[in-house]
């Protein structure tokens, strides 16, 4: 890379050309282009094995994947989420026509807090929509505990979670339900995707039922399902990506603790402290930018933008500020004071396994000049 060449907040992982052809070529010859064909089989034994789960329904990407999550296990009336994620989260639950209650994040895992999420019960929640932001672990079991004594749902939006385990295997096991993203921005991509991760056969066939419009064989319809498949080609890529996948992994590691090294003493600057998972997976480098710096988290974003590094304010604005959800009660910022605050001063850096050691450098040299 050139030494004023843009840096990303994300870039795609990719296989060298050449070895994605041969499935193109595959692709040609039988002319099966989607509807579950043999990728996509494939790609969810992969995956299944890849991940340690039992079972896997792909989807085209990870906001259709939420929508059929709620509805496959027919949430309805209000959802316990949190302000702080992607618009997606939320915006899945107004399109299933479910009110969304936001509960404040705690403040060190930036995560929905169980502690306040019994206060923001009632008679109408039915489920909890938490968020692994960053990759990062929520509480999973202060959340299963306020689930069984009211008797809710819980589907965890993982989107940021691909590949992240605990001490007793992965975090996608939390839950009724997970929820994952392939998108090109992610640690794991297909293009575009996602997946639900089922915990039996009978939820799976309803899922892959109403990704499918509804169909249970060629003349009946038994609900009204989208259109949510994954294609041939992005299943034929995804089983070809997972072959790298260790090694991207591993890259994001040394840059996660490049970043730590470079930024430790730089007055003002805190990075986000490791999860409490086992496995992480480097998603993502987010860093608080605090008084002591010299400039406003937007004074530096701008700096780096000056200098051909686009950091990213995720999650600013949050979501409960959006014009559809700022006038629910639960979105009022006197109710969501962590979020708010993190929101003010979130940054996050360049983070991707095409990163070298000078690009790392580059970035924190925007931050520490
Ligand atoms: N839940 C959560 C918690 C999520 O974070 C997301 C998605 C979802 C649900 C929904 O899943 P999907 O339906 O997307 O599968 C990006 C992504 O579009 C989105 O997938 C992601 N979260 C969100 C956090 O970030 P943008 O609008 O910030 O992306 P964009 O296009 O500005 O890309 C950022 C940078 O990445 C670009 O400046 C350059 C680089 N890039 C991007 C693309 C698309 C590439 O190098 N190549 C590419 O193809 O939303």
């Amino acid at each position: 890379m050139k030494n004023d060449d843009p840096i990303y907040v994300a870039q795609p992982t990719m296989p060298p050309l050449e070895e994605f052809i041969p499935y193109l070529e595959e692709m040609w010859r039988t002319r099966i282009l989607t509807n579950g064909g043999p990728f996509h089989a494939k790609f969810e034994a992969a995956l299944c094995e890849y991940l340690g789960v039992k079972h896997i329904s792909l989807f085209n990407n990870g906001t259709i994947a939420l929508l059929i999550a709620l509805q496959a296990l027919r949430v309805t009336g209000e959802v316990i989420t949190t302000p702080y994620s992607f618009v997606a989260t939320a915006h899945s639950l107004l399109w299933n026509g479910i009110k969304p209650i936001f509960v404040d994040i705690d403040p060190e895992s930036l995560n929905l807090d169980p502690g306040r999420i019994e206060a923001a019960i009632s008679p109408q929640t039915t489920a909890i929509l938490p968020v692994h932001c960053y990759g990062h672990m929520c509480d999973v079991d202060g959340i299963r505990a306020i689930a069984e004594t009211y008797g809710l749902k819980v589907i965890y939006d993982a989107a940021h979670a691909f590949g992240v385990r605990t001490e007793s295997g992965t975090i996608l096991d939390y839950g009724d339900l997970s929820v994952l993203s392939f998108h090109a921005t992610k640690v794991f991509n297909t293009f575009e995707g996602g997946a639900i991760v089922c915990p039996n056969n009978t939820i799976k066939k309803r899922i892959d039922q109403l990704k499918n419009f509804g169909f249970i064989d060629e003349i009946h319809v038994v609900m009204p399902g989208i259109n949510g498949k994954m294609s041939e080609f992005n299943a034929a890529f995804g089983l070809l990506q997972l072959k790298r996948l260790d090694a991207a992994l591993q890259r994001r590691e040394a840059i996660d603790a490049r970043y730590r090294k470079l930024l430790q003493g730089i007055a003002g600057i805190r990075c986000l402290p490791p999860g409490i998972e086992a496995t992480p997976n480097y998603a993502y480098f987010p860093i608080l930018v605090q008084q002591a710096y010299p400039l406003s988290r937007d004074g530096l974003y701008q700096k780096m933008r000056e200098r051909n590094v686009f950091a990213r304010r995720y999650f600013y604005p949050l979501i409960s500020d959006f014009p559809m959800y700022r006038n629910l009660p639960s979105a009022a910022p006197a109710n969501l004071p962590n979020a708010g605050a993190v929101a003010e001063t979130i940054l996050c850096l360049p983070m991707s396994s095409n990163l070298s050691e000078g690009d790392v450098d580059r970035v924190v040299s925007c931050i520490a000049d």
